[in-house]
């Protein structure tokens, strides 16, 4: 048994205590799951590329099924209705007895509209989770995603169990072959579609199954914060790559950013400053510790590296007092990591869901929460040379904090992010992207 089995039971538990307290509070009787169902592109019959329901694959490892139900009240054996139609068109993926079939109660579906057979027939006190409002309207649900069981299992959601620990480990591992793959590939002077194509290979993820659009970009196209296009042709001089690619097991995320160099230069020392000034960061998040301190201990150390690289001509504390900092870090230092690369629960202070906003000044970042153990984070501080942002501040009265000349040389070799995925432990940090030498 590997440690993934191992762990399943825990996992499953835990859920059905999460699921349990959450519709108690609710006075439900149960909740109903729904997979997901196609979405066709208007007017085609074919459909976009299918995401199951997060709330779905939290219970099992189950990312690719449609009309699949799931029925849990926290007590009973959880019920599975499992989508199995006879076609001859599509691949029918059979079910399997695997390490987590024997915690469900399956049931075999073969037409997706007769799952009411299937279903409690009184809805009441039951609630429907998922993306079909009018699927659940039709079905006779009144409560149709609640506000509140929703964000009681959000919240709860950033304590992952061991078997999501051990889940994310995977995926990290899956990623860091990509992430390999990818650097020799520049190295070699691939293009930037050519880069994707190594790094789908090396991880055995077609585009669809990453859990997010990689971003792979040359040269100046590292300053595009969600740059995803990707260039066929081979740029005339490789000077810097930037990856921000991830990969997907049984449904977690990992997401990991380097930056690359091609020569032995200033940007190259750039990067290694950023590499040291980012394990720093990831030497801050501790149980207890506020992640908003973090970002902005963070973003205060990389004003220390515009001074020290030359880029402004006033000290850390100047840059940060007029706020100039942001152009070079316009985005937060991180984020929950988990069933969605973003997860969720980032802003909650507590199990009911009570909104803590991020600081004014740092509208980007992603999560507000004090940070705890088992939770799991990505540390991705930047420092970008992006024309539009430096054309504000060059305008602006700050303009003369700036040396042009030093930013100017920068302006073609784009930007930089690196990004680490963090377990904090009660007593250490688990870097489970360094763990793998990357
Ligand atoms: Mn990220």
């Amino acid at each position: 048994m590997n440690e993934l089995h191992k762990h399943y039971a825990d996992h499953i538990a835990e859920m059905q205590l999460r699921t349990k307290k959450a519709i108690s509070q609710e006075n439900l009787q149960g909740i109903v799951i729904h997979s997901g169902k196609e979405i066709k592109v208007f007017l085609d019959d074919y459909g976009y590329p299918f995401k199951a329901n997060p709330h779905f694959k939290v219970w099992l490892p189950l990312v690719d099924v449609q009309n699949s139900w799931l029925l849990v009240n926290g007590e009973d054996k959880p019920t599975l209705i499992y989508y199995q139609p006879v076609d001859f068109w599509h691949k029918v993926v059979e079910l399997e007895e695997s390490y987590w079939t024997e915690f469900f109660d399956i049931k075999i579906l073969k037409n997706a509209s007769d799952v009411d057979k299937l279903l409690p027939y009184d809805k009441k006190g039951f609630a429907y989770i998922g993306e079909h409002i009018e699927v659940a309207q039709a079905l006779g649900f009144d409560a149709i995603n609640p506000e509140a069981t929703l964000n009681y299992l959000h919240y709860h959601r950033a304590y992952k169990t061991q078997y999501e620990l051990e889940c994310m480990r995977q995926s990290n591992r899956i990623a860091v072959k990509g992430h390999k793959a990818a650097k020799a590939a520049f190295l070699d002077g691939a293009s930037e579609f050519d880069i994707q194509q190594a790094y789908l290979r090396a991880t055995h993820h077609t585009n669809n199954e990453t859990p997010y659009g990689n971003i792979v970009a040359l040269n100046k196209n590292a300053s595009i914060l969600h740059y995803t296009a990707l260039d066929r042709g081979v740029p005339q001089a490789h000077r810097s790559f930037l990856i921000d690619a991830g990969a997907n097991f049984n449904g977690y995320a990992s997401d990991i950013t380097r930056t690359y160099s091609f020569k032995r230069d200033k940007f190259a020392e750039l990067i290694a400053r950023m590499d040291q000034l980012m394990l720093k960061s990831v030497d801050g998040l501790k149980p207890g510790a506020s992640y908003v301190d973090l970002h902005i201990a963070t973003y205060k150390d990389i004003g220390n590296v515009l001074f020290e690289f030359g880029f402004i001509n006033v000290s850390a504390e100047q840059a940060y007092e007029a706020g100039i900092i942001s152009t070079f870090f316009p985005h937060g230092l991180g984020h929950h990591l988990g069933l969605q690369t973003h997860d969720v629960g980032g802003f909650m202070a507590d199990e009911r869901g009570t909104h803590v906003a991020s600081p004014e000044a740092h509208p980007f970042l992603r999560t507000s929460r004090i940070i705890e153990a088992n939770q799991v984070f990505t540390i991705e501080p930047g420092l970008y040379f992006i024309d539009s942002l430096l054309a504000d501040l060059k305008a602006s009265k700050h303009s003369a904090m700036v040396n042009w000349d030093a930013v100017e040389e920068m302006r073609a070799f784009g930007g930089i992010r690196i990004e680490d995925n963090i377990i904090v432990h009660q007593l250490h940090n688990e870097n489970m992207t360094r763990d793998l030498d990357l």
